[in-house]
């Protein structure tokens, strides 16, 4: 009862902070309109950014690419969705990547990126995100900013406490939000608890190229496994895992899953386990997920689905798993920069729990225990926790830091960021966020590096930010100065779909590996020609394959008679520029996928299928030079019984 009514008075509390808080409407102390303030967020034209801040795209499967502090996007990158834009998972090259055991599944919902870490530090060479729905997670190389790989997670559902990376990309680490049956079977709902299993997946990253392989699953019970976040410096080799409903209720779970009191943080010593996995431990188990790897030398991805699984049972690991006791659901899951605190923000709280490191070291040293969890060790709160933030606000949701001892933490409910001081627990600051706001991202600020000068908050409610655009808004994010002593609000800036984590960094890490084109000596494409005089039609049956070349202003060949309806028409094709920035695109009446763009020194494929007699134009969709208008073509297509031969123009 106690907490019932301290429940209530915090949320009344937190009533009144979100009044004040959308009162002030950004005309606040700080004078968001000021000049100084406008100069702080004004890249002038030529100019660059000082930051990337990858964003996630949530239901829209996709990631976005901003510039910080100008708030200006990039480019979307397609890593779970078919985009148009590009042709990605439209080409036939791509199509494979959205392959999947339930088959081709062309959307997800992206929740987590995470930038590639060698010792603690972001190296900039990959972003790694995860498919919430269809449990994937993805590898997006960050020279050429194009998904390379992307691995499915058996035993998974809800793949939300993902994809979290260890401090020299070890692994990525994935796990399941929703507990499921393992494996997977017909069985009754209600008797979910203690048959369920919650799959923490451990996916080695080869270090030269990043490829993912499944090493370990640890089959844990069957709570929601909600975030997660990497051991860093002394806590390197550990991981953690929030979770809820440790009730295990399968039903009405907005009241079931918030009868206890406390719920657990996961400590999962992954080296411990590795080392069981590497001397032979573990059970193989039949499994089925689909590998997808996309090739820069062949510019093609291939998809192969993998038959097993190695299983790790908690209880054949001793001394790898404990419990850590977190009051009120917890959600975000956050380590600071030293790798001593492990800060659980519970949900339905005004106060954010920080865990030490060291102390749960000695309790578990001291084999002090407050019982177990199916046969898991459960620690005692009072034994690990290192302080508690007594916030003032309501909701807490998750935290980074900005490497000068300082954390920042996200309230959901009363819309606020509250800036605290680790070792101390003392908040020095609090900001308004419009409205909502879910995670903040700063650049580095899940490392042990931060590169703490501006903080995004992505907010999950726009209403009046903008100008109305009907029903629904697009989610709005804030910049904020966090160099000072007090926060200051800089900027506003629309985001794509839901972003829920994002990640950033430098400018400097990541401009100078970008890739400018693709060279044509190194393309390795099958239907890939050198150069224009390699054009020409092959027809095997119904297939008909164009190997076609593209450079300014022409395809070629431009002319094509003797296709038939009810053929398979292929078109390969290679754009033979080898200059930054110039991509030639493809589009042809009646195109079932989509138009593709092709980079300078690319090979893309799209499948054209004609449905009707006629002569039908091709077009390039990439306004790619003066005479942009005039490149184009026609294909003749004729009826399926005709005899009319293959014939094409080519430069003559
Ligand atoms: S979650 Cu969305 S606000 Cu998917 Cu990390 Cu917390
Ligand atoms: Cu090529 Cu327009």
């Amino acid at each position: 009862m106690k907490t019932n009514i301290f429940l209530k008075s915090t949320l009344i509390i937190g009533l009144i902070t979100l009044i004040v808080g959308c009162g002030q409407n950004g005309n606040n102390g700080s004078g968001a309109l000021g000049s100084s303030i406008a100069e702080k967020v004004y890249v002038a034209p030529g100019e660059r950014d000082e930051q990337y801040a990858f964003l996630s795209g949530g239901y829209s499967g996709n990631l976005t690419v901003y510039g910080l502090p100008s708030g200006r996007l990039f480019k979307e990158i397609p890593v779970f969705s078919q985009f148009p834009t590009s042709g990605y998972g439209y080409s036939e090259e791509t199509k494979p990547m959205l392959n999947t055991s339930f088959g081709f599944i062309p959307w997800d919902d992206l929740h987590h990126p995470d930038i590639s870490q060698t010792n603690g530090e972001l190296d900039g060479r990959w972003i790694f995100a995860n498919g919430n729905n269809t449990p994937r997670i993805a590898r997006i190389s960050l020279t050429t900013f194009e998904t390379e790989e992307i691995i499915e997670v058996p035993n998974s559902a809800g793949n939300h406490s993902s994809s979290f990376i260890t401090e020299n990309t070890e692994y990525v680490v994935a796990g399941t939000r929703f507990a499921v049956p393992v494996p997977q079977q017909d069985m009754p709902i209600n008797e979910y608890k203690a048959n369920f299993k919650g799959a923490l997946t451990f996916i080695a990253v080869d270090q030269e190229h990043g490829h993912m392989d499944i090493k370990f699953q640890l089959l844990m019970p069957g709570f929601n496994y909600d975030l997660s976040h990497p051991g860093r410096g002394k806590s390197h080799g550990w991981f953690f895992f929030s979770t809820y409903n440790t009730e295990e209720a399968n039903t009405l779970l907005e009241v079931n899953a918030s009868q206890n009191d406390k719920d657990f943080i996961a400590a999962i010593n992954w080296k411990k386990i590795e080392e069981f996995v590497n001397n032979g431990g573990g059970t193989k188990m039949a499994a089925n997920y689909a590998h997808n790897v996309y090739d820069e030398s062949t510019h093609m991805a291939t998809s192969t689905m993998k038959k097993e699984v190695l299983t790790v049972n908690p209880m054949d690991v001793p001394g790898a798993i404990y419990f850590l006791p977190t009051p009120k659901s917890p959600h975000g899951c956050d380590v600071d920069p030293n790798g001593e605190y492990i800060i659980g923000a519970g949900k339905l709280s005004a106060n954010i729990t920080v865990h030490s490191f060291d102390k749960m070291l000695a309790a578990i040293e001291a084999e002090k225990f407050d019982g177990d969890a199916y046969g898991i060790p459960i620690l005692n709160y009072d034994d690990v926790l290192a302080g508690s933030v007594q916030s003032g606000g309501l909701g807490p949701l998750h935290t980074e830091f900005d490497g000068r001892g300082n954390a920042y933490t996200t309230f959901f409910i009363s819309s606020e960021v509250v800036k605290w001081k680790l070792d101390t627990w003392e908040v020095v600051d609090r900001k308004p966020t419009y409205y909502s706001v879910g995670h903040l991202m700063i650049p580095g600020g899940n490392s042990r590096k931060p590169h703490g000068k501006y903080l995004v908050a992505m907010n999950k409610i726009t209403k009046d930010r903008y100008l109305p655009t009907g029903p629904e808004m697009e989610h709005s994010a804030q910049i904020y100065d966090i160099s000072g002593e007090k926060m200051e609000l800089l900027y506003d800036f629309p985001t794509h779909g839901e972003p829920h984590y994002a990640a950033g960094a430098d400018a400097e890490l990541i401009m100078n590996n970008s890739k400018k084109i693709y060279r044509l000596d190194e393309n390795n494409h099958p239907y890939g020609i050198k150069n224009p005089g390699e054009a020409r039609i092959e027809r095997k049956g119904k297939e008909v394959h164009i190997y076609m070349s593209s450079i300014r202003s022409h395809f070629t060949p431009d002319n094509i008679e003797g296709i038939k309806v009810g053929d398979k028409v292929y078109f390969h094709i290679t754009n033979h520029e080898q200059d930054f920035d110039v991509p030639h695109g493809f589009a042809m009446i009646g195109q079932g996928t989509s138009e593709i763009l092709i980079m300078p020194g690319q090979t893309k494929t799209s499948l054209w299928e004609p449905k009707q007699v006629g002569v039908w134009p091709f077009y390039c969709t990439d306004f790619c030079s003066a005479l942009h208008q005039e490149m184009q073509g026609y294909i003749r297509v004729s009826p399926a019984n005709s005899n009319i031969e293959l014939s094409w123009s080519l430069d003559e």
